[in-house]
């Protein structure tokens, strides 16, 4: 969020001094004039008409959780269609594949997170995630969405949020990559904004003498961003109509899905959601609710175990659905929130930020001492009219790459990645090698732009060649 004519250095200590923030001054002595420029635009970013109201709501103190006196489970469109809802899906599919056909669908990653459980420099899209070929995420992406425009003859514009960490290093690996094979005039990268960070006293942290600790706010801000950026009036004037979103940690996902984004606009959703049954009842996902008739996702750390663990007779669990955070978006949907103002509520974290003392020391601080706010994009969702849940299985289409080791590692994503590609070939009618106790006997990589589902895999099956026990096979 740098301007390019900042503050003069008397209006940014008026700015300061009446938002009870000057320290933010105390080195500006010391700065040259390009840090004293850098230090000014930050200043000039700063809007406290937003972050005065937040102190002594979340920074201050934390804030009350207020749980809603009724939460119901939320209804939850099945994998596969039961009887009254064949019909249904039959039309949801031929309107889905209508609307991709006719240019109106966007694909949407929000990749602004810093990604810093992965212990991963650089932007998370350029993260190696396939078995065989180290495809990075962004190329995956890319290669999945060629793989649609192919599929239906029509171009599937893709907006990549970054934050103003990633941009620079983010457009750069799509330039190297020629833009991996797509039209770089239909991919648009925007930053998202920041949040300063706090001290618990409502004092912004000085990062250094001439920088504020700033971090992105959240993928609530997408909802924002979409608009600053230019992005939703680039979607306008090409037609487009929804949006397809994902986070950049996900090798599995469908980054279009036809029958989705069906179901979504046969039911004139507004925002609509994936789900998974929830792996275990306290699984760190969000839970799908219903609250005042509303679609509304309690993370799992805000959801009483109570709550997480009761049953249904059956046995199940009531609070079954897990979000997965994947979304389809009506453009119209983000347009009228920026129209007529919205807000999401804020998150709450205290992190390590290591600070510039009032000596002009560097702290690193070995505990948590800083608050960081985020917004959430599934706060969104009880902003929506009318909102869909879709389940799916979680072993086609979700297998995310956010830790260095253990669940949810590269490891567990490319074991994931390789089950689901002998799932697809099983199915293609094609033999696997197995061991005993089940597990693939090879290692397997299937490139989106040979197959991008599984139908379509089906459809070549005759082009691949037998498998061996230990193979290590790029089906391309
Ligand atoms: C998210 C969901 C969780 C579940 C899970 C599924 C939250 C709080 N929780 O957990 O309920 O659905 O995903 O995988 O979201 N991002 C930005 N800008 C930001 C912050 C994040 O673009 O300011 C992106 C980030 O690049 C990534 C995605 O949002 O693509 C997820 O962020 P995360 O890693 O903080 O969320 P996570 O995995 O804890």
């Amino acid at each position: 969020m740098v301007c390019q004519n900042s503050l003069s250095l008397q209006a940014a200590q008026e700015k300061l001094d009446a938002n009870n923030q000057s320290h933010l001054l105390n080195f500006i002595d010391q700065l040259n004039p390009e840090q004293t420029q850098n230090l000014l635009s930050q200043i000039d970013a700063l809007n406290f008409d937003l972050i005065n109201p937040l102190l002594d709501k979340y920074v201050r103190q934390e804030p009350t959780l207020a749980l809603p006196q009724e939460i119901l489970p939320a209804p939850v469109y099945p994998i596969e269609p039961t009887a009254d809802l064949v019909d249904k899906y039959r039309s949801a599919l031929e309107l889905g594949e209508s609307l991709i056909r006719s240019g109106k669908v966007a694909a949407f990653t929000v990749a602004g997170g810093q990604g810093t459980r992965l212990n991963f420099n650089g932007p998370k899209g350029n993260f190696p995630a396939t078995p065989i070929k180290q495809k990075t995420l962004f190329q995956v992406f890319a290669e999945g969405i060629a793989a649609v425009q192919n599929a239906y003859g029509a171009v599937i514009p893709w907006y990549i949020m970054t934050s103003p960490a990633n941009h620079a290093d983010t457009v750069a690996a799509f330039q190297a990559n020629n833009y991996f094979g797509l039209d770089p005039a239909n991919v648009m990268h925007f930053p998202q904004g920041m949040m300063p960070s706090f001290h618990r006293d409502g004092k912004i942290v000085l990062a250094s003498p001439d920088s504020l600790a700033l971090s992105p706010d959240g993928h609530g801000g997408s909802l924002r961003a979409l608009h600053t950026s230019g992005a939703l009036e680039d979607m306008s004037r090409r037609g487009i109509e929804q949006i397809s979103y994902f986070q950049i940690d996900n090798p599995l996902v469908y980054v279009i899905d036809p029958m989705f984004i069906g179901l979504h606009a046969l039911d004139q959703a507004e925002m609509s959601s994936k789900a998974v049954i929830k792996a275990e009842p306290l699984e760190k996902v969000g839970n799908f609710t219903l609250v005042d008739g509303r679609v509304t996702v309690i993370e799992y750390s805000d959801l009483p175990d109570k709550l997480a663990q009761k049953r249904n007779p059956d046995g199940s669990l009531c609070f079954e659905s897990g979000s997965i955070a994947i979304h389809v978006i009506k453009r119209d949907f983000v347009a009228q929130l920026n129209q007529h103002g919205f807000s999401l509520p804020w998150h709450r974290a205290v992190k390590r930020v290591p600070y510039i003392d009032s000596n002009g020391a560097l702290v690193e601080p070995d505990q948590p001492n800083a608050v960081k706010l985020e917004t959430f994009v599934f706060d969104a969702l009880p902003l929506a009219q009318r909102s869909i849940i879709y389940e799916i299985d979680r072993k086609e289409q979700f297998a995310p790459i956010k830790n260095a080791t253990g669940t949810d590692s590269v490891e567990s994503s490319q074991q994931l990645q390789i089950e689901r590609a002998a799932a697809w070939l099983e199915r293609a009618g094609i033999t696997v090698p197995r061991k005993p106790d089940g597990a693939v006997d090879a290692q397997i990589e299937i490139s989106p732009l040979f197959a991008h589902c599984p139908e379509a895999l089906t459809e070549k099956a005759s082009s691949i060649k037998p498998i061996n026990p230990g193979d290590c096979v790029y089906i391309a």
